[in-house]
């Protein structure tokens, strides 16, 4: 297991939003190294007083991963986000996208 030190996290829209408003978080993980990353994992959390969108996950665009550890590469559990994206070739980046909803 290794986690790549260099990423990126942004959301749409910035500042302080109105309860009920919806959040796109944009992580972007790249492997900034020479070699080939393997067992790339990467963890993040649902911010604080929001609630996670249900199957919002998405690599490069595309979703279609379950929230549950069913063995796909995407587990969501008790507000703590886990993907496998597996290895990233020198200079690859992923785009992993999630929603949340403000409380
Ligand atoms: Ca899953």
């Amino acid at each position: 297991m290794r986690r790549l030190s260099i990423w990126r996290k942004t959301v749409s829209p910035p500042g302080n939003e109105p309860p009920w408003t919806e959040l796109t978080y944009t992580l972007v993980v790249s492997n900034t190294g020479s070699g080939l990353a393997t067992g790339v994992i990467v963890t993040d959390t649902v911010p604080a007083n929001t609630t996670y969108v249900g199957t919002s996950l998405t690599i490069n665009g595309s979703g279609g991963f379950t929230d549950l550890a069913d063995g796909d590469i995407a587990t969501v559990s008790d507000g703590l986000i886990t993907i496998d994206l597996g290895a990233l070739a020198p200079g690859e980046s992923k785009t992993i996208g999630f929603r949340v909803i403000i409380n």
